[in-house]
């Protein structure tokens, strides 16, 4: 890895599809999006942490003729810029290697003059490589239909080295409060960009295999975290969740998501499997345990943020879990290793051990404090010590 650069992709497409959106599921760095109008201003870059790319986020084309005018000489000088750069010095911008256009799942008959006009911008640039990646895919029945009507468009346009068309879901789209769209589309679209480029040689498939699996945790962390704090409120009700079915169906709904963001197949037998193991009962158990002692603050407010620890420990063991099957170290029929490999990685899990810990040692700090403040302070407190280190 050290001795291949990063690769640059552009990417384009009208104001408000998603790039930004797209670009930080990627990098994970915080970029701002949002629902008004041309939110990024001016051409942006931004590396991954994971994968060895580059994104250099442009201003949203307008259907305005005069701004499309506008943006599309913004980023022709920005990229003249960069090649003349990669002239001069050992700097790591080479122009550009890669361009994604993006376009937007939900309107459909705009593909076509979206992607006419994306191509004024790249004319010229001998046979890069495109990627249309199809935004806010959230409709699996719009899918065959908008992957057809990109295909039509581009047949339109002569000389483009369209690699792939692709349906993406950046963000989790929540439908009502029970069903959500997860994220879906982006280690494929990384690992094709990826390949496409020479860079791709440098690169181990062991090392792709692990930046697949960094993108997937990426997406099950974002399901883990909201399950977590669900679970605090859950976890408040005047029963202990450790004797209880309370957070069943809410462990379910998270085991789930994190199992179909893996892509791996499960069966309910499985789910039912883990969640009913008395090993794993018996880590909430104990937690709760520990924490019957604690002065001043009410049993149930404690319960709460242990119960929202637990869930998250779950997610966690889970997603180690299924990144371990995805690595070919256990096979998903394997019930038995399956529960004392998640009930292990439950037990030895450090955020539910510091939140113990914590609360035995600050209580007089928490008192009259909500579960929910309790909950944020620690999760705080475990990201500093996990930073330090
Ligand atoms: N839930 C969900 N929302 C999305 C997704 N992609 C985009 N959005 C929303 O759509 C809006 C616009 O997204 P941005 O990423 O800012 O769009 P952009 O293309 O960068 O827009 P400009 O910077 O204006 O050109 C934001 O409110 C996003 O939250 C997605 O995959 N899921
Ligand atoms: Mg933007």
């Amino acid at each position: 890895m050290e001795d291949s650069r990063k690769i640059n992709v552009l990417v384009l497409g009208n104001s408000g599809v998603g790039k930004s959106t797209l670009i930080k599921a990627v990098s994970g760095t915080e970029i701002q999006t949002g629902t008004g109008e041309g939110n990024t201003q001016k051409i942006d870059v931004y590396e991954s942490n994971t994968w060895p790319l580059r994104f250099i986020d442009t201003k949203g084309f307008e259907y305005k003729k005069l701004e499309q005018i506008k943006t599309i000489f913004q980023i022709k000088k920005f990229t003249k810029e960069q090649v003349e750069l990669s002239k001069n010095s050992e700097s790591q911008n080479t122009g550009i290697d890669v361009v994604w256009y993006c376009i937007e799942g939900t309107s459909r008959r705009f593909f076509a003059d979206n992607i006419k006009m994306m191509n004024t911008a790249i004319r010229g640039w001998k046979n890069i490589p495109v990627f249309a990646v199809i935004t806010k895919s959230y409709s699996e029945s719009d899918i065959e239909d908008n992957i057809s009507a990109v295909e039509s468009a581009f047949s339109k346009i002569k000389n483009i080295n369209l690699q792939k068309i692709v349906p993406v879901v950046a963000q989790e789209y929540e439908i009502d409060e029970e069903k959500s769209v997860l994220p879906k589309g982006i280690d494929e679209l990384c690992s094709l960009t990826l390949e496409c480029s020479d860079e791709a040689v440098k690169i181990s498939s062991e090392n792709q295999k692990r930046m697949i699996l960094e993108q997937k945790r990426i997406v099950a962390n974002l399901s883990i975290g909201g399950a977590a704090t669900a679970g605090v409120l859950v976890g408040a009700a005047p029963i202990s969740f450790a004797d209880s079915l309370i957070l069943v169906p809410l462990e379910t709904a998270l085991i789930k998501s994190i199992f179909k963001t893996y892509g791996i197949d499960f069966s309910g037998e499985l789910i039912s499997a883990v969640i009913g193991s008395a090993a794993i009962t018996n880590v909430a158990k104990a937690s709760v345990s520990a924490l019957k002692t604690i002065p001043n603050i009410a049993g149930n407010v404690l319960n709460a943020v242990v119960a929202g620890f637990f869930v998250g420990a779950i997610g966690e063991a889970v997603a180690a879990l299924c990144e371990a099957i995805y690595l070919e170290k256990i096979e998903k029929d394997e019930i038995d290793r399956i529960i004392d490999f998640v009930a292990e990685k439950i037990k030895d899990n450090s955020m539910l051990s510091f939140a113990v810990r914590y609360i035995q040692k600050n209580s007089e700090k928490l008192v009259g404090k909500s579960a929910k403040e309790i909950f944020k302070t620690i999760d705080k407190a475990v990201k500093k010590e996990k930073d330090s280190i």
